[in-house]
């Protein structure tokens, strides 16, 4: 199949370019480095080094023995994304080009609606360009679990069958998202539905747990092949900030109690899952939703297996609770489905211990680089808008001078 990966440069896309290039697909593929910039402007890095687009893409080629089509771009650029797609023609798009990180977009009123503008209207661009130039194709489109929050009932995939006043309906499951970022998602699922109901397009919605992982196997040894992985406070994410702080020797930051449960998967498990929702399209007008993750677990759960992950290599690991910086429910109760990727053939992981060890192996080389950060892993955005601590460094100085 032709897949079209919108954000191919980031920690999914490109893993999922190789998983998908080993099985025999053609990729083609778009970026705007953003990711980039963002964790910069975290004042962080990758904690994996990554090198730069042409060399990544001769890396891909000698490896896979074709090439990915690849175009710096941007999705807010609807004549460029109108244009690629109507060249390459894609069976699929998977869009992953979108801001990510629920901290990021409560920095402030700046970060909130400049998340709101890149990621509704970049994903209604997409839209928009597939009406135009290929309404056959299939949209792939990156969702969240954090879509839904944490209701005190069951949660279905998407949509669910109610009885109201002595009449039913199956209709969408209510969303109550967690921040700024979140809500990003809960309108794209909205414009997506809607696309698919008035102009017949095809879409699997993927709601995706918490990512974690160094690698997948299609990357070999070759370090030009490696995706980027991130541990500052908002784009690294819960399990791969605690591996690369254990690595470290810092105390893994449990935020709160750390009773609030979540979904989560491995690299190597979303890759599977993404390539599931590919190769078995839905029909055309059909909108679908996958909720995506291998296991739900609290963080506190996985910091104790972080630690024992780390332990069985001879780290010792400390666990702290730090004051949450976000509003949300620490002790609730979570119960998601996640049986149409089952169905479908996704075969989870399960052995989380062991995805962590070769994590915290692949993280063990690159310790020197992670401990020039060290000062930046305690948070310091919060949700009630309190001033960040940068920002009161800042007052301070400016006081003194
Ligand atoms: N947490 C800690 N300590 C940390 C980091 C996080 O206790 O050092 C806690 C948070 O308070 C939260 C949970 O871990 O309760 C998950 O936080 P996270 O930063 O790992 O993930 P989240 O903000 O939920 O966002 C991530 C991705 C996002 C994706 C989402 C899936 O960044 O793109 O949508 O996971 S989900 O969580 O299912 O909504």
């Amino acid at each position: 199949m032709k897949v079209f990966i919108a954000g191919v440069d980031g920690y999914l896309g490109w893993a999922l370019a190789q998983y998908l290039t080993a099985r025999g697909h053609d990729v083609a593929g778009t970026d705007k480095y953003l990711r980039r910039a963002w964790v910069a402007e975290m004042n962080s890095d990758t904690a994996i080094p990554i090198y730069d687009m042409p060399t990544r893409l001769e890396a891909f080629k000698a490896r896979y023995g074709k090439e990915l089509l690849f175009r710096e771009g941007d999705l807010l650029d609807y004549p460029f994304l109108r244009d690629f797609l109507g060249e390459f023609q894609p069976d699929a798009i998977v869009h992953l080009a979108e801001m990510p990180s629920a901290p990021y977009s409560m920095i402030d009123q700046e970060h909130a609606v400049w998340t709101h503008t890149n990621n509704v209207n970049g994903s209604l661009n997409v839209l928009w360009a597939m009406r135009e130039v290929c309404p056959q194709a299939h949209l792939v489109k990156l969702g969240t679990m954090g879509e839904y929050g944490t209701p005190n009932v069951d949660i279905p995939e998407g949509f669910f069958e109610i009885e109201y006043r002595g009449r039913k309906d199956v209709l969408p499951f209510p969303r109550q998202p967690g921040s700024f970022y979140h809500l990003t998602k809960v309108h794209d699922t909205h414009n997506t539905m809607f696309a698919c109901r008035i102009w017949g397009l095809r879409s699997t919605d993927i709601m995706q747990g918490v990512v974690f992982g160094t690698r997948i196997d299609e990357m070999g040894d070759d370090p030009r092949l490696r995706s980027r992985l991130d541990f500052d406070q908002c784009f690294g994410t819960a399990i791969n900030r605690f591996c690369c702080q254990a690595v470290i020797g810092h105390p893994l930051t449990l935020y709160g109690k750390g009773s609030q449960k979540r979904g989560f998967l491995p690299l190597r498990d979303s890759m599977q899952c993404l390539t599931i929702a590919v190769e078995n399209p839905p029909q055309p007008g059909e909108y679908r939703v996958f909720n995506q993750f291998e296991e739900c677990y609290t963080i506190e759960e996985l910091a104790y297996k972080v630690r024992e992950a780390a332990e069985s290599i001879g780290l010792n690991v400390d666990i702290a609770h730090f004051d949450n910086p976000r509003t949300e429910k620490e002790e609730h109760y979570y119960n998601p489905d996640r049986e149409n990727l089952i169905r479908l053939g996704y075969q989870p992981t399960h052995d989380v211990v062991a995805e962590m060890r070769i994590m915290l192996q692949d993280l063990l080389e690159h310790r020197d680089h992670i401990r020039q950060y060290a000062d930046i892993l305690v948070p310091d955005i919060r949700w009630d808008g309190t001033r960040r601590r940068s920002e009161l460094i800042q007052m301070e100085t400016a006081v003194k001078s």
